[in-house]
């Protein structure tokens, strides 16, 4: 089996979380997006990370790919099987990818992949934009929805992985949850943050 896709990407960090806490092994090739390599352009489509190749079978997509690895590798379980709590660990793990990315990407967008890889200044008015006024929300929603260590059931899963992986951007670019204003999250995501699958998959290659 191959993932690929930079370590550096929270998408690739889902994955390589899963393959870690599976104990699948997988040779990890660490590109970055639009990539030429031709096999991984044949098992991502529109050049997106990540990527899986198991034998014949090609997967592009984060989610997709964690549900295929959950068919194939059933143990430990990291989807539920009572249908509310299914439901919203697919909640979690759409709101994730889908509301949580794109603003908590913000500072490291600016402060280490402008500077370090695109060659380009920081634009430090979209970071203070982020963290003062657009990341709050999210922050005020999750503090209201955790209860203790894990998101759904009781059990880590999907959701954590999910709601938890961008937050390691935040912190390569320097910023933090803010422990006084929402004390759950910032404890939730050290938690998380510190399992050893995490710790595994952060210090996997980046390139
Ligand atoms: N929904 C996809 C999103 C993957 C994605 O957007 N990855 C980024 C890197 S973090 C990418 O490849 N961007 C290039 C592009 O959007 O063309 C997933 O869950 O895997």
């Amino acid at each position: 089996m191959k993932l690929y896709g930079t370590s550096l990407s929270p998408f690739v960090r889902k994955v390589l979380v899963v393959l870690a806490e599976k104990g699948i092994e997988a040779k990890h090739v660490p590109l970055r997006f639009h990539d030429p390599d031709p096999r991984f352009r044949a098992a991502s489509p529109f050049g997106k990370i990540p990527a899986l190749e198991d034998e014949e079978f090609r997967l592009a997509d984060s989610s997709a790919i964690i549900h295929y690895l959950e068919r194939t590798h059933p143990a430990p379980a990291l989807l539920p099987t009572d249908a509310q709590d299914l439901g919203r660990a697919l909640w979690f793990d759409e709101l994730g990818d889908t509301e949580l990315f794109p603003v908590l990407i913000k500072p490291f967008v600016q402060r280490v992949l402008r500077p370090k890889m695109m060659k380009q200044p920081c634009d430090e008015a979209v970071v203070a934009k982020c963290m003062g006024e657009e990341l709050p929300r999210l922050f005020d929603y999750l503090e209201g929805v955790i209860d203790g260590p894990f998101l759904v059931g009781g059990a880590f899963g999907l959701a954590d992985i999910s709601v938890a992986t961008g937050f390691h951007n935040l912190h390569l670019a320097g910023e933090a949850v803010d422990a006084g204003r929402w004390p759950r999250l910032a404890a939730y995501v050290t938690g998380i943050l510190e399992r050893p699958s995490f710790q595994a998959a952060i210090a996997a290659r980046q390139g």
